[in-house]
């Protein structure tokens, strides 16, 4: 082997054991509410060597990276035999996605890829790229993914090569290593952000849909929707009613979309979703919580003004700036929440919290009222009850 080939593969695979191995720090948040970690937990060099490298001296002499990773982003996570698990979305330089397992002891560093990326059963030659998996393990013993499944839209006018079609695919596991495909989701339009609830209702499987006019627009599409299934084999929506709405001058003006499938809690089903608003910079994406009635997960039980999460710092920079996105979160048996997140559509983040702490803040933030002046009532009103209690507070 030459000296120089040595030399390079140890420097790389130096960088890579020393991003491993790090150890990641929680940053406590000022509001009590959600606690960020000093470092990304997955970034596009967290992909192992041996996908990217070409370990032949003799067909690699100068050592060079052949197939490059741009990005790690957008899991999905399930906490699964004991085990904490990401299911990545990986961006290769060619900007097409694929998912890849990474897992970590603790489920805030040491994350690692598996060895091999996930080999999805491929049968549509349309499908261009795949995105944002959504894992449920279903009371029905399976595990599902629900992703989106993007292709070149066929009635595009010529010369239109970006307009696309979005669909959902559904994949089911009981090992994360073989994967069965369903067919697609058969909706009357255009779908992304679908989220498999855990549990049946009304003995249907259940689905948390965003329908959608055309490729990026939810258009005359309002929100966050929700549709029964008879049989995940063959799933249609026959019947879609619109639970989580979009408003003007909210977080969510522009889209929404639910994040991972909500967590049960004796006060209600606990959800995460994604808010989108436009502004010079482009699209805004922030995450936000809501709660709906254990009895009845469409109907909403409180919904606090604003957003949970926001990017801050280098959270702010990336591939797609200005975006936070989750569609991963685990509960644990004593009520920590660990919620992976994204952001710029570059890098992958973990903040933790409670459900306790979670279903107090989603009770007793005030609701948006959707004006300046009811935001000025609302802080009124808190220091007018304030005044008894400010004495001796802050000596
Ligand atoms: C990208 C997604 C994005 C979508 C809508 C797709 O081509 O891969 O990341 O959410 O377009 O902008
Ligand atoms: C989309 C999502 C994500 C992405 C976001 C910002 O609509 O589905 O894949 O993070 O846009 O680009």
């Amino acid at each position: 082997m030459n000296n120089y080939f040595k030399q390079r593969m140890q420097q790389v695979s130096a960088q890579y054991n020393s991003l491993i191995e790090q150890i990641n720090h929680p940053i406590e948040a000022e509001n009590g509410v959600i606690t960020r970690y000093e470092h990304p937990i997955l970034t596009n060099k967290h992909a192992p060597i041996m996908w990217r490298y070409d370990l032949n001296p003799a067909t690699n002499p100068f050592c060079l990276e052949r197939i490059g990773i741009n990005a790690a982003m957008n899991a999905g996570a399930i906490k699964w035999n004991g085990r904490y698990l990401l299911m990545v979305r990986v961006e290769a330089v060619d900007r097409k996605s694929f998912f890849a397992v990474a897992e970590s002891p603790n489920g805030i560093d040491h994350f690692q890829f598996w060895d091999t990326p996930v080999v999805l059963p491929d049968t549509c030659p349309e499908e261009t790229n795949v995105y944002d998996m959504r894992l449920t393990a279903h009371e029905d013993g399976w595990i599902y993914g629900t992703f989106c499944s993007e292709r070149a839209d066929p009635n595009a006018p010529a010369g239109d090569l970006s307009s696309a079609i979005a669909k959902t695919g559904i994949v089911r596991t009981h090992d994360f290593i073989t994967w069965e495909r369903l067919p697609d989701l058969d909706s009357p339009t255009q779908q992304r952000n679908v989220v498999l609830h855990p549990e049946f209702v009304e003995g249907k499987y259940a689905l948390y849909t965003r329908p959608q006019d055309d490729f990026i627009n939810a258009g005359g599409c309002n929100g966050i929707g929700w549709a029964l299934i008879e049989a995940i084999e063959h799933a249609v929506i026959k019947e879609e009613q619109i639970i989580e709405r979009r408003i003007y001058h909210t977080i969510k003006e522009v889209k929404n979309g639910e994040g991972p499938h909500p967590i049960k809690t004796d006060r209600g089903w606990l959800h995460l979703a994604h808010g989108v608003r436009g502004c010079a910079a482009g699209l805004r994406y922030v995450l936000y919580l809501y709660m709906t009635a254990l009895e009845d997960p469409t109907h909403i039980i409180a919904e606090p003004a604003g957003y949970l999460l926001a990017p801050e710092d280098e959270e702010r920079i990336g591939d797609v700036s200005n975006v936070l996105f989750s569609n991963g979160w685990i509960v644990e048996a004593d009520g920590k929440i660990l919620l992976y997140y994204a952001s710029s559509d570059t890098r992958m983040h973990v903040a933790t919290s409670t459900v306790a702490i979670l279903v107090d803040y989603c009770m007793h933030t005030p609701a948006d009222g959707l004006r300046s002046a009811a935001t000025v009532s609302s802080i009124m009103d808190l220091i007018q009850q304030n005044k008894a209690f400010t004495e001796g507070l802050y000596e």
